[in-house]
């Protein structure tokens, strides 16, 4: 077997380049360690949306699918797997970190087997970010491939402890599983209010309610807008929506029905949400599941109180009655009771946001970071001494 081996490491990155938390994560990822002398090899069909810094130790390689009219449905998976070993024997790639199992991983395992025809040795490490497990993984037409995929893994990583349960729980795992969280960039983060920007949407009586997400079913977009209409009759505050996506017509449409006017602006896609985020007052994320919730991080990182549900790993990062509230998923009243008496009681909003910004530190990346080195690290190591 051939064997790649520096002392820093050139390793892939395969992920989602759109609106979403494992493409944040693996961006972030990848730029961190580029910055600690790894060369990291960004692979998708589109530029990761926050990959907006290269260095001489970032590239990118897109994968494209060719239009050929006997498909009726495009085989992208194959021709990301084509790409992937394409990559690792040009660019002699150490490792690949592969984030979502559909079909990164499974992608990633077939090219790990097509390399070793090759004489090279690939390790995978494959991250499962949630509804790879949880939406995906219990549907009968993907299961199969997912539980093999992780299996094959050398290394599989989930972002929550909640995660790695459901994933024990749906599936035949054979490989350990290690729970290594999502993290922040806290250099990134503003805590300082640009009251000019904050003018633009509200006036100093007016609190600030945030949501931001890809706006899909699980969101539950519409509960945020329940939620406002009720505090909004109790406090004056203004509610932005930020992100975009398939539930965005019915809960404009629901701002409509009930009368909200310009008290709602939906903005749209903001890829610096971080400005945004620091002159939120509270942050809701009513979702019906969540593996993490690296929003919510986001906005406890910008000192910002959050209103969410209890489900999956959400409460890993919001702590009841110290950084935010959670409710069980649906309960609009309990949330919306909970924003209420955070906006009426300034001590405790400023006492919350406090506690968010601290609880942020702890999933600060300098931590994470020796984590997922020590993983690439030992699976180089491995091969090695194969
Ligand atoms: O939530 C989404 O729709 C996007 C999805 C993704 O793959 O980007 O997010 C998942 O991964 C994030 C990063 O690990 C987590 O913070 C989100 O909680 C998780 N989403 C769900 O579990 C629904």
């Amino acid at each position: 077997m051939i064997v790649y081996m520096t002392n820093k490491l050139r390793i892939g990155i395969v992920c989602y380049p759109t609106y979403g938390g494992s493409g944040v994560i693996a961006t972030e990822l990848g730029i961190a360690l580029s910055e600690e002398g790894h060369e990291v090899h960004f692979i998708s069909y589109d530029q990761p949306f926050r990959l907006d810094l290269f260095s001489e130790k970032i590239y990118y390689h897109e994968v494209t699918v060719p239009d050929y009219p006997l498909f009726e449905y495009a085989p992208y998976e194959l021709n990301l797997t084509s790409k992937l070993v394409d990559v690792a024997m040009h660019e002699k790639l150490n490792i690949l970190h592969v984030h979502y199992a559909i079909p990164h991983a499974s992608a990633a395992v077939n090219a790990k087997q097509i390399l070793a025809t090759y004489g090279i040795d690939l390790p995978i490490v494959t991250t499962l970010h949630g509804t790879d497990i949880t939406l995906l993984g219990k549907d009968k037409s993907f299961q199969p491939v997912i539980e093999y995929a992780i299996n094959m893994s050398d290394a599989v990583t989930v972002v929550s402890e909640d995660l790695k349960r459901e994933t024990l729980e749906y599936f035949n795992i054979k490989k350990e599983i290690q729970t290594i969280s999502n993290f922040i960039d806290m250099s990134l983060y503003q805590k300082t209010v640009d009251e000019k920007l904050r003018g633009n949407f509200a006036n100093k009586e007016e609190f600030i309610i945030t949501h931001i997400s890809n706006f899909r079913k699980v969101k539950r977009v519409k509960d945020v807008v329940r939620i406002f209409d009720k505090v909004n009759r109790e406090v004056p505050c203004k509610l932005l929506m930020i992100g975009d996506g398939p539930e965005r017509l019915q809960a404009e449409e629901l701002c409509r029905e009930l009368g909200m006017g310009s008290r709602v602006r939906f903005l749209g896609k903001i890829r610096v949400i971080e400005k945004m985020l620091a002159i939120s007052d509270v942050f809701v994320l009513p979702s019906e599941t969540e593996s993490f919730g690296l929003v919510a991080l986001e906005a406890m990182a910008s000192e910002t109180a959050v209103i969410s549900t209890n489900s999956g790993g959400i409460s890993e990062v919001n702590i009841e009655g110290k950084t935010g509230f959670l409710s069980s998923v649906g309960d609009v009243d309990k949330m919306a009771e909970d924003t209420i008496t955070l906006l009426k009681d300034r001590e405790l909003l400023k006492s919350f946001k406090i506690n968010a910004l601290a609880h942020a530190k702890s999933f600060s990346i300098q931590d994470v970071l020796p984590k997922y080195n020590a993983i690439y690290l030992g699976l180089c190591y491995i091969k090695k001494n194969r």
